[in-house]
């Protein structure tokens, strides 16, 4: 399946701004058995129930995993951060999550996370110095960096044809979408798809006026008749099928499946001009993880400069890892798209924690999907 390299395009600036990030540290994750575990380099104590987003790993990377360590790595996957966070809080227990840079400030807060073992972790060296003290985990106590990226459009050219903007409008101006084959699709997503709405009005992502939150709601509203679904697995896929003509999605999934179309030509990622989303995974243990050694040694081992860039060189993700760079593509690494250029950073925003103010994210997209 994944992933073809092909498509050479110029200049590569690496570098990320955290700055703007809210969210903080907090207690928390101290009260469990695995709290009370001490993990040594290397050990593992069970198999790895790994809970991740699809189409987040290389399979190979897996199977090294397992053959280095003699564990099986049990796979299950989630669509976004708030999915992932219900599966935790109901008490379902995994032994390692990915969450986004907010989710992991909300999940300090609600003492869901495991302090990490910095001693098993001996590879953290390698993370580049933007990754070292993000806003959302100062010091890395729970969380260590797995990819960045940004959230933009795919956008099929030869359906949009001259309606072709860089902006928001390709999914929620019905004056265009209403001549696109197919439609478009939205990330199921309270955070991505508000944003996106919240951007295309002008607003920060992190706005919190709920007036403005009601009319990002109004603008998805108004776009339904043309949004074919709200979807955060198969829009890559439906992009290049034909399925739509614009998919709101991941970069990174966007452009393998760009890259892997008979007509890569005819397609094309987009970060609006109104700006969109940076994000950042990060790899964390949840306080009641059964194996948390075994988690331990799988976070220091994706830390490995080599194994980092095998991540990004199959995911099409950027890499936090400053030791993987020399093994990473170069095509990957030049690619403007994949690391955004100083002029596409202008537009990125980093999805804040915004506290109590949060579920009204999800409660305004559940009103605009219904
Ligand atoms: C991978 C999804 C990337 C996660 N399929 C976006 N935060």
């Amino acid at each position: 399946m994944r992933r073809r390299t092909t498509w050479m395009v110029p200049i590569a600036v690496v570098g990320l701004m955290l700055a703007a990030c809210g969210g903080g540290g907090g207690a928390g994750g101290d009260t469990t058995a695995a709290a009370d575990t001490t993990c040594e380099l290397d050990q593992t104590d069970g198999n790895l129930n790994l809970y991740n987003w699809s189409d987040y790993i290389d399979p190979e990377l897996v199977t090294a995993f397992e053959e280095q360590y003699g564990v099986e790595v049990v796979e299950s996957f989630y669509e976004s951060n708030e999915a992932m966070l219900a599966q935790i809080q109901s008490g379902v227990s995994y032994d390692l999550i990915v969450p986004s840079d907010y989710m992991v400030s909300i999940m300090i807060e609600e003492e869901l996370l495991l302090p990490l073992q910095k001693d098993a972790i001996p590879n953290i060296a390698n993370l580049a110095p933007e990754f070292t003290d993000p806003p959302y985990d100062p010091g890395l106590r729970y969380s260590v960096a797995y990819q960045w990226g940004t959230t933009g459009l795919g956008v099929n050219l030869e359906a949009v044809g001259d309606a072709f903007v860089e902006s928001w409008a390709l999914v929620f101006d019905p004056e265009l979408t209403q001549n696109f084959p197919g439609g478009v699709s939205l990330l199921d997503d309270p955070r991505e798809t508000m944003g996106a709405a919240l951007k295309y009005l002008g607003y920060s992502l992190n706005d919190t006026d709920l007036d403005h939150l009601a009319e990002a709601r109004d603008v998805i509203r108004a776009a339904k008749p043309y949004i074919a679904t709200f979807d955060s697995d198969q829009y890559d896929e439906a992009l290049v099928n034909g399925e739509v003509s614009v998919s709101h999605g991941y970069s990174g999934d966007l452009l393998a499946a760009i890259w892997d179309a008979e007509n890569p030509d005819a397609y094309t990622y987009v970060i609006p001009e109104e700006g969109g989303t940076l994000w950042v995974d990060n790899m964390a243990i949840p306080a009641d993880a059964e194996h948390p050694c075994t988690a331990h040694t799988f976070v220091n081992f994706m830390l490995d400069g080599e194994n980092g860039a095998a991540l990004t060189n199959w995911t099409y993700y950027a890499s936090p890892n400053a030791a993987a760079e020399p093994h990473i593509l170069p095509e990957i690494l030049e690619d403007p798209t994949i690391y955004p250029s100083d002029e596409i950073r202008q537009r990125l925003e980093i999805i804040a924690d915004t506290g109590d103010y949060e579920i009204n994210f999800t409660d305004y997209f559940a009103q605009a999907k219904s």
